[in-house]
């Protein structure tokens, strides 16, 4: 029988004392965010500097309203009501501290497969400021040939024709625009959370090319009114498991059905650009700048490269955590091998980062042994992933004539993950990726053509044609397949 106590408003003054919760009145909160994509990720990081922010007392124009578009939001959506919005962040020390903290930010949810025009309605109120967006790269809906909106969606094709009941999140901004714009209120700030490089920019080209093609005269209001920020946003945050709902419960004697479990580590930097004001989220420890951009690279190249680097390989090798894989000296030595060869020189010096301690930090948050990022959840979309965290890396040494050799081990390993579907040891490995189909066909057909997995132009873009890189790749697929033992094959190139 379960004791425990569940999670919500009125039981919070019975929780154990071992849990902050939060102190501020709730009640008064008006939500000054509509967020889109509540999952992990939003709630150790946007909702939790906001929850920080609320705790300082004089921001209560800043609460957060959580929106889900898709069916499958409906459990989120069901657990979230029953606990009053209130969920709990289980902060993962690596010396085997928890700090526990229930999270009072988000006020409230709505499901907009459901009831579209009261998504529309929410963002379009007097109170909302700021849209903010954690979609995935998938929901950006770029054509990733041309670079611009995808009209051959049949969403997208659904959203043009029907601007009151749309499925994608640009037909919801561009109603909720086109509400305010009618009725005289400013244009909120549509601020993207997603890791993505110019992730504001991106955001913009794809909200002005699906509205310019739905409605023009709109298009030209909302690109002169709305500003979209870019951001860097970081803070580790691994998928909950049941191990986490049943630690609140067994340890702490809370019920909470959907806590989520992060790193202490985060950071997030933000362009000083809104539309209608902003949280002073300065004062719970975000930066904000004149220009992202180098802080960005740096996160992209280094930390998510790094973990594509493990995760790639650590998965082939059978490993299942990045910190199993960080505490073996061989995968450790690489990484940072990668790092300095062939990550550093591409990067910019950025003002107030000593790039060695940066590194540093990186491989103690990946060794955070409490953290038990799953390898799963690293290579899941690697193909959205590696065109932003990796390729641009290898494109930018051959320009140089910098090395390549470690991205291109990494990159031939995918292929064999690809063609096989299973590790060295002939483990079925959980591949999650909407190319999954493209990348085995091609990674199918390395042995007539070595090059075979590197054509994947959606991928790889021209790398097949750099003479340099086929040779350096195509000596790695020799190895990778003479010597399934991925171990080895890091071991020669290290030297
Ligand atoms: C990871 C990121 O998805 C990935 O491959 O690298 O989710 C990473 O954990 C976050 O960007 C950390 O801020």
């Amino acid at each position: 029988m379960n004791h425990s106590t569940p999670l919500n408003q009125k039981n919070l003054p019975q929780l154990s004392g071992e849990i902050i919760c939060p102190q501020y009145d709730r009640s008064r909160l008006t939500a000054g965010i509509v967020h889109v994509g509540v999952g992990g990720f939003h709630r150790s990081h946007e909702a939790y500097y906001t929850d920080a922010l609320l705790k300082t007392g004089d921001a209560s124009g800043w609460g957060i309203c959580g929106v889900g578009l898709r069916p499958e939001d409906r459990k989120i959506a069901a657990v979230l009501e029953q606990q009053d919005f209130l969920y709990t962040l289980i902060l993962k020390h690596a010396d085997g501290k928890i700090e526990n903290r229930v999270m009072g930010s988000l006020m409230g949810f709505l499901l907009g497969c459901d009831d579209p025009m009261a998504v529309i309605d929410a963002m379009a109120s007097p109170d909302t400021r700021i849209v903010s967006l954690t979609i995935t790269e998938g929901g950006y809906n770029m054509d990733t040939n041309t670079g611009e909106f995808d009209f051959t969606n049949p969403d997208a094709q659904h959203d043009v024709e029907n601007p009151t009941h749309p499925k994608l999140v640009f037909g919801y901004l561009t109603a909720a625009l086109r509400k305010r714009r009618d009725l005289g209120l400013p244009a909120f700030t549509v601020q993207s959370c997603d890791n993505i490089q110019h992730n504001g920019n991106l955001t913009r080209k794809m909200l002005l090319g699906f509205a310019r093609r739905q409605d023009p005269e709109l298009a030209e209001w909302i690109e002169s009114e709305v500003c979209f920020p870019n951001a860097m946003v970081d803070r580790i945050t691994p998928v909950t498991t049941e191990a986490d709902i049943k630690y609140l419960s067994d340890q702490l004697g809370l019920q909470d059905e959907w806590p989520v479990t992060c790193e202490p580590f985060c950071q997030w930097v933000i362009e000083d650009r809104f539309s209608n004001g902003r949280p002073e989220w300065e004062k719970v420890g975000v930066q904000f700048v004149p220009d992202v951009t180098p802080y960005e690279t740096m996160k992209l190249r280094l930390l998510n490269a790094g973990h594509s680097v493990l995760g790639i390989l650590g998965s082939v090798f059978g490993y299942e955590t990045i910190d199993e894989c960080v505490t073996d000296k061989l995968f450790a030595t690489y990484l940072r091998a990668f790092m300095d060869l062939e990550a550093t020189p591409t990067l910019d010096a950025v003002a107030g980062i000593d790039l060695d301690a940066y590194k540093e930090t990186l491989i103690e948050r990946f060794g955070n042994p409490n953290i038990k990022d799953s390898l799963p959840r690293i290579c899941l979309e690697s193909s959205s992933k590696l065109p932003v965290f990796l390729i641009p890396t290898v494109m930018e040494n051959l320009q140089r004539g910098g090395s390549v050799q470690y991205a291109a081990l990494v990159i031939a390993t995918w292929c064999f993950y690809s063609d096989r579907g299973v590790d060295q040891h002939g483990k079925p490995l959980e591949i999650v990726d909407k190319l999954k189909d493209d990348l085995h066909k091609a990674a199918k057909g390395t042995g007539d053509d070595k090059l075979s997995f590197l054509k994947l132009k959606s991928v790889f873009g021209d790398l097949a044609e750099n003479e340099r890189f086929s040779k350096v790749y195509a000596e790695m697929i020799d190895r990778v397949y003479e010597h399934p033992d991925v171990s080895s094959s890091m071991r020669t190139i290290l030297g």
